[in-house]
């Protein structure tokens, strides 16, 4: 099977990468990836010899068109992805998000070509904190920013292309992914570089809004077996039952660092933050029988933290540039 990858040089797409090439040694893999400032081909260096590398626009048909021609299956993770940016200037969300998957949905519709959707549990907006509810595939769409409402309008793009054209797709929302080759702007990747740099954590707010953390190789296993098992057409959320609250997540990082529980510093909020976001994943495991492997968010964050400690080279070029723009918005 040949695989095209968008968005391969990003954090998920190429711990997808990998583990494409681990599990399925038999899949031919393309990676198509701008490399904008989130993509970094030295999270690709230890499997160049075993890729094909095309830099190039998800939003550009001319790129897009013999790569999605030459594939059996697309899997697109290419976005931008940061809520934070999309504050500042929403325009290459736009650009990404929605004309660049409208490029890829032509082309598969086009060739015929299987594709799946990566997209995020923030299309559903939040919830209360007292809430017991989670989000459920029929809970409404009501996104919140300018990078959830993008993810949301390419989720509705694809919906409508299968009922309209007959594309075969499925789409994933999944919640929040933690593990190696996250970009350093993101809470916990920031917060572990920060005390590496012996810089306090900053928290947003009081902390208190609640995020539903999942291992990257557990929704990148269940991406696969959706792709293997789920039906055309519909759509799985994907989470681990993983809430936490951000206080809690700094305090455990701090504890597993070697550092006093409160040796953080609370800095602006985020405009429109979101409270909580919870997945209900029943869907997901019951058509797939997909089960999440990674259960001990202590110790998949403790390897995820040693990762850090590991691969300074990946990281410190990007530091500086990171907390500069927070520091620009008290942050
Ligand atoms: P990331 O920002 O780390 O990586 C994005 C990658 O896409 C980068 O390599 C970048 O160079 C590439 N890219 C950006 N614009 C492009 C373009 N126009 N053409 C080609 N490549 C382009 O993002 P991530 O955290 O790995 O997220 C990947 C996907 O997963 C996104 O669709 C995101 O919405 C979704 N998602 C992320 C999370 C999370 O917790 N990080 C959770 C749920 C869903
Ligand atoms: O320094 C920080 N301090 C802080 O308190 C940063 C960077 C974030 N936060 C808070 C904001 C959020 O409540 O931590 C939480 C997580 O923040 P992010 O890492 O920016 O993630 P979030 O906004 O929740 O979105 C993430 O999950 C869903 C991904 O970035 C999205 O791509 C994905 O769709």
């Amino acid at each position: 099977m040949h695989v095209l990858i968008s968005g391969g040089a990003g954090f998920i797409g190429a711990n997808f990468v990998h583990q494409t090439l681990t599990d399925r040694p038999d899949c031919a893999v393309t990676v198509l990836d701008k490399l904008t400032y989130a993509g970094n081909l030295a999270s690709l260096s230890d499997v160049s010899d075993r890729i094909e590398f095309v830099q190039g626009d998800v939003a550009d048909a001319e790129t897009v068109d013999p790569l999605v021609a030459a594939a059996d299956l697309v899997v697109h993770f290419a976005a931008e992805s940061h809520n934070d940016n999309s504050l500042r200037d929403p325009s290459p969300f736009v650009q990404t998000n929605l004309v660049g998957t409208f490029q890829l949905l032509e082309a598969v519709r086009r060739h015929g070509v299987r594709y799946h959707h990566i997209s995020t549990d923030e299309v559903y907006g939040d919830l209360e904190l007292d809430d017991p509810a989670k989000f459920t595939p029929t809970t409404p769409y009501n996104p919140s920013s300018p990078y959830s409402s993008t993810k949301a309008g390419s989720d509705l793009m694809v919906r409508a292309w299968v009922r309209s054209f007959g594309v075969q797709a499925t789409i994933s929302n999944c919640s929040n992914n933690y593990g190696p080759y996250q970009h350093i702007e993101k809470f916990i990747p920031r917060q572990i570089t920060n005390l590496i740099d012996g810089v306090r954590p900053k928290l947003y707010g009081a902390g208190l809004n609640v995020r539903d953390w999942i291992h990257v190789r557990d929704h990148n296993q269940a991406v696969w077996d959706i792709i293997d098992r789920g039906e055309i057409g519909q759509t799985y959320l994907i989470g681990a039952d993983g809430e936490m609250n951000n206080k809690q997540v700094v305090e455990l990082i701090l504890e597993l660092m070697g550092h006093a529980p409160d040796d953080y510093d609370h800095v602006a909020d985020r405009p429109g933050h979101d409270l909580r976001y919870a997945i209900d994943a029943t869907k997901l495991r019951q058509d797939t029988g997909w089960e999440p492997q990674f259960k001990d968010f202590r110790s998949g964050l403790a390897d995820t933290i040693a990762w850090y400690q590991a691969n300074q080279t990946w990281w410190r070029p990007q530091k500086a540039a990171v907390e500069a723009r927070y520091a620009a918005q008290g942050q």
